[in-house]
């Protein structure tokens, strides 16, 4: 590394003293905390942003968020060329810079680093980094941060996209490195386009169908319900209705939003009574998460909720029947087949029965632990793969190769067979790849699929939600000493440390019908998480307190006495 290099980054990095006594460190999806001591953390995501940029030569985004969390924190997540969420590979990196307790030693770590990785820092390169936050107050502090740690690295440069949603900012990024348009608007204009194209092709049949035609969303008082509102100007055939769009005096994520709604499955802050049997959505504070719910007429404060595992099911039972239409009076001595391998990822919060419902239509299940980049990371080996966690993050990935071959599929039927059925599968498939965001889950471009697709069926909500019914089940956090010390395998399903609490949580679950249980260290909270379900709600919640019990036997304050 040459000297001026080294020069800037000791002045610069003096400015931003880590915080004292506090261990930062990347979790599940990027760094997040009481966004008063983020200053440094986010000075140094934008020196590896910078490095990830020179190293790739490509387009590298940071989003400045801490998603459905507390409007007090904040955080980071980056995006790595393709959109895709940062390679785990720099994880560590990631953790060390943001750990360095003095300039010098933060110096130390780059250099090695830069040697070890072979990074260009000679101004031979330019990197680039895509810079956008969420409506968090903090923000734009973290912002300036995030520039000057770009700044610190010669030869790149941050460029200040402004408020986005997480996704809008990975779709950015992806589109940059492969040479597309890549500003809002053109985000804008692929989802309402695409949107449009799905909406032209809907079977005659249902095209009159006009019920359940409107729509409330609860924008969580963040970035997506601002920025639905200017999507929504772009779509004619669509009645939307946002509600918490964080224009009035509510708190972002305070009472309201997809995480709250998933968690608490209870009536959030601006739905009650007068939405009884409307179709409902609800997004997080970036964007990136998406639930539906109704309001039973029971005035009850619950909420009926349709959750990711049903956004899942929807989105593969369309694209199972576009597929066999595609292929259906297919020559099977035709050089041009194609049997498009499909794959669906779940996590262990996947409800049993949508599970049972999805191996029912005959799909391929697989399961990956916690976290989008596992799912994402699963999902880019099929044709496509679709992936949800039952929070509601996930989308739906299209292989470059199949794409290619059903854009050359469709360019046949045309010639041969327009307007066939076949070649509006073709199209249609075509039109989701283009809708749903090839480079993370999004709450935006998720929403208008499964509009699409419930126009498409003639389904009115209940009608989706009725797929199957949920098991009921229960989410609990236990504090725990130190939850570093479970160390669970099997996607999650099994714990491998502490020996014997396994043996303890399976002669538990025995004890129900149903019966199914884990828990799993939070990669974002210092908690350990508790999941169960059974039969009953009654039971669910008796399980759960059951474990959550034997979790703090093992690993709560009193197991060290
Ligand atoms: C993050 C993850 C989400 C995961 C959640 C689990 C991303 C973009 N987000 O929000 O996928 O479900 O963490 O949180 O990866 P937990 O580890 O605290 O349970
Ligand atoms: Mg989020």
């Amino acid at each position: 590394m040459e000297e001026e290099q080294k020069a800037i980054l000791f002045k610069i990095s003096s400015h931003f003293p880590s915080p004292q006594g506090v261990k930062i460190s990347y979790g599940t999806a990027g760094f997040r905390a009481d966004a008063s001591i983020l200053q440094s953390t986010v000075y140094r995501v934008g020196i590896l942003s910078s490095l990830r940029s020179l190293k790739t030569q490509s387009v590298i985004g940071l989003m400045i968020t801490a998603s459905h969390n507390k409007v007090t924190d904040n955080g980071i997540k980056i995006a790595d060329p393709s959109g895709e969420m940062l390679t785990q590979a720099w994880e560590p990196f990631a953790d060390q810079l943001a750990n360095a307790s003095d300039p010098q030693l933060l110096l130390q770590l780059i250099s090695e680093f830069v040697t070890k990785e072979n990074i260009p820092l000679d101004g031979t390169w330019t990197g680039e980094i895509l810079v956008g936050r969420d409506t968090r107050p903090s923000g734009a502090s973290l912002l300036e941060a995030a520039e000057q740690g770009i700044g610190s690295v010669v030869g790149a440069v941050a460029l200040d996209m402004g408020i986005l949603t997480t996704p809008q900012l990975h779709w950015m990024v992806r589109a940059r490195n492969k040479g597309m348009r890549a500003t809002e608007l053109d985000y804008f204009k692929q989802l309402s386009d695409s949107f449009r194209c799905l909406m032209d092709l809907i079977p005659n049949k249902h095209k009159l169908n006009e019920t359940d035609d409107k729509l409330v969303v609860d924008g969580a008082n963040g970035v997506g319900g601002e920025k639905l509102e200017i999507l929504k100007k772009m779509l004619d055939s669509l009645a939307i209705e946002v509600r918490n769009s964080g224009k009035g005096e509510g708190v972002l994520n305070e009472g309201v939003g997809a995480d709250y709604v998933q968690k608490e499955k209870v009536t959030q802050h601006g739905f009650g009574i007068e939405d009884v049997g409307i179709r409902c959505a609800s997004l997080d504070g970036d964007g990136d998460r998406l639930v539906y719910f109704t309001v039973p007429s029971n005035s009850s404060g619950d909420i009926d909720l349709i959750d990711g595992d049903k956004i899942l099911s929807l989105f593969a039972l369309f694209i199972k029947e576009q597929l066999s239409i595609l292929n259906k009076e297919v020559d099977k001595n035709a050089t041009n087949n194609y049997e498009a391998c499909l794959g669906v990822i779940q996590t262990a919060y996947a409800n049993g029965a949508s599970t049972d419902y999805l191996k029912q239509l005959g799909l391929e299940v697989v399961f990956t632990q916690t976290g989008v980049k596992y799912l994402h990371e699963k999902a880019s080996q099929y044709d496509i793969g679709i992936y949800f966690e039952a929070n509601g993050h996930g989308t739906i990935l299209f292989s470059e190769c199949f794409l290619s071959w059903l854009d050359a599929r469709n360019n046949e039927l045309s010639a041969i067979s327009k307007g066939s059925e076949q070649q509006k599968a073709a199209l249609r498939l075509l039109a989701v790849s283009n809708l749903i965001n090839q480079a993370v889950g999004d709450a935006l471009s998720g929403l208008l699929l499964v509009e699409a697709i419930l126009k498409h069926m003639g389904w009115s909500v209940h009608r989706w939600s009725d797929l199957y019914q949920d098991l009921p089940s229960r989410q609990l956090k236990v504090k725990v000493v130190d939850r570093t010390a479970v160390v669970t395998t099997n996607a999650e399903t099994v714990v491998l440390r502490p020996h014997g609490l396994q043996e303890a949580i399976n002669a538990e679950t025995a004890k129900y019908t149903r019966g199914r249980s884990f828990i799993r260290p939070s990669g974002t909270e210092d908690v350990i998480r508790v999941y169960a379900e059974a039969s009953t709600q009654e039971a669910a919640d008796n399980l759960a307190n059951s474990v959550a019990e034997l979790a703090d036997q093992f690993l709560g304050y009193g197991s060290n006495k």
